[in-house]
């Protein structure tokens, strides 16, 4: 099975880059991203709880997105593979992750880690909050949410390293671009 970790600060083209994977490689999507906002706009207990802390560009709590990520893997178990967006983002998150994919004689394919410029990431995100209107591609809240990733996410490239997982991909140019960048890494 392939399972691929697509990593990257805030606006680095995880979930534009995940569409694409999914199309070429059959994948099961896992964004725990996606996952929240469909929450929210259930307006569940979750999703409450959640809008509060994503819209302060905070990380949710390991414990809730774990269980998230658990429900999705019991509900696709008969995926070809699954792409993980936006997933692990603690290494509290990468050590569960292995624990669950161990439990069903899988593991992590590789781990694919996108870099891009900050003024970049902040040219994407307030260009899509002026598009879409999320509430958290505001300037002040990408600013914390690139703050968050430096402070507690960006350790765990360190964590996939230690096991010689880890790629990673220049993240500047053109979607395609980018994406042929990716594949060439998938199909090795
Ligand atoms: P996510 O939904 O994961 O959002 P993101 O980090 O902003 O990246 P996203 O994938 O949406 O953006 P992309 O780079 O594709 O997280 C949102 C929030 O949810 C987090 O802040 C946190 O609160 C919570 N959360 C999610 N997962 C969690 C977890 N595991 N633990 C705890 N909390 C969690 O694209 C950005 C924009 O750039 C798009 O408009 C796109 O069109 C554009 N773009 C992409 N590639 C481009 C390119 N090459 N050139 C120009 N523009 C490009």
């Amino acid at each position: 099975m392939l399972n691929i970790v697509l990593f990257g600060p805030p606006g680095s083209g995880k979930g534009t880059q995940s569409e694409k994977i999914i199309e070429k490689y059959k994948l099961c999507h896992l964004s725990t991203g996606d996952i929240l906002r469909g929450e929210i706009a259930n307006k569940t207990e979750l999703g409450i709880q959640a809008n509060i802390i994503m819209s302060r560009g905070e990380l949710v709590s390991d414990e809730i997105v774990i269980g998230m990520i658990k429900n999705k893997l019991e509900a696709n178990k008969d995926a070809k593979g699954y792409i993980f967006d936006g997933f692990p983002r603690t290494v509290a998150q990468a050590e569960a992750l292995d624990v669950v994919l161990n439990a069903l004689n899988q593991e992590i394919s590789c781990f694919i880690s996108l870099e891009v410029e900050k003024d970049e990431l902040i040219k994407r995100l307030v260009k899509r909050g002026e598009e879409c209107g999320r509430t958290d591609d505001n300037l002040e809240v990408i600013e914390n949410r690139i703050a968050v990733y430096h402070k507690q996410t960006a350790v765990v490239a360190k964590y996939y390293e230690k096991q010689g997982k880890s790629h990673p991909v220049e993240g500047m140019g053109s979607i395609e671009e980018i994406f042929e960048r990716i594949t060439a890494v998938i199909d090795k």
